[in-house]
């Protein structure tokens, strides 16, 4: 049996990521596929407890430290991650280290190269799905502005860094300002397409 495929969502604030992601789990749960559901941050870790209180803004850390604990809570989960793989499990996770840059490099005065270090070494996805979204739609969607980035002139920027980390081997480009069931429809050929490919190939690669 061959390895699970690592499909990544990627997107700015409110680009229905979450919404995508439980609907492609079930649709492949549906066809058999053995999937794993993950998200970043994952909230909860200790790691990830601090992480909430900052992101709500219960506590304050500098831009550069709440950065490296955004990629302690990617490394804490490498080794189940990479197991999972192994096992022939298909992994769709929600943000992932392209996150941590964007963000990182949007809020520090850091460049996108140094907030990609701290990363490098995780396994690598097979595909990233970024979702596209406007200014407008995303001020639309519900909950805006609870949370630390969600200020326009910051999304901004986060969204000129995904462009620059965009790599046109493993990214897959989605407009997500249709409904949602188009855009599923959309991102599930392409991921069993990736399954497919996946299946084939092993071990993995960093
Ligand atoms: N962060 C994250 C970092 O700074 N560094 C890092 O390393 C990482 C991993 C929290 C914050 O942390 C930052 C990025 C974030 O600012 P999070 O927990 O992923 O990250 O954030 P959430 O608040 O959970 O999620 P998002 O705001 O990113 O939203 P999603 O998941 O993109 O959107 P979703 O699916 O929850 O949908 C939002 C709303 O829109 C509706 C949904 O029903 C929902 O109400 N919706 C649609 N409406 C119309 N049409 C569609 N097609 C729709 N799809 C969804
Ligand atoms: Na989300």
């Amino acid at each position: 049996m061959g390895r699970g495929a690592f499909i990544v969502f990627e997107g700015l604030d409110r680009a229905g990521k979450s919404t995508q992601v439980s609907m492609l789990t079930d649709a492949l749960r549906e066809r058999g596929v053995a999937v794993q559901k993950q998200s970043f941050p994952d909230r909860s870790t200790a790691i990830g407890k601090l992480i909430d209180d900052y992101l709500t803004k219960k506590v304050e850390f500098s831009p550069e430290a709440a950065h490296l604990l955004f990629s302690a809570n990617r490394w804490e989960c490498k080794d189940r991650l990479i197991k999972s793989l192994e096992e022939g499990t298909t992994l769709v996770v929600d943000r992932y280290a392209a996150s941590g840059a964007a963000y990182a490099a949007a809020n520090s005065g850091q460049t996108l190269e140094w907030c990609s270090q701290p990363d490098r070494g995780l396994p690598a996805p097979d595909l990233v799905i970024f979702l596209r979204v406007g200014e407008e739609e995303q001020q639309k969607r519900a909950n805006w502005g609870e949370e630390r980035f969600e200020r326009v002139e910051t999304q901004r920027k986060i969204g000129k860094n995904f462009d620059r980390l965009a790599d046109s081997r493993t990214w897959f480009g989605v407009d997500a300002q249709r409904d949602k069931a188009a855009i599923h429809a959309e991102i599930l050929e392409r991921v069993l397409k990736a399954i497919h490919e996946c299946a084939d190939q092993s071990p993995l690669e960093n």
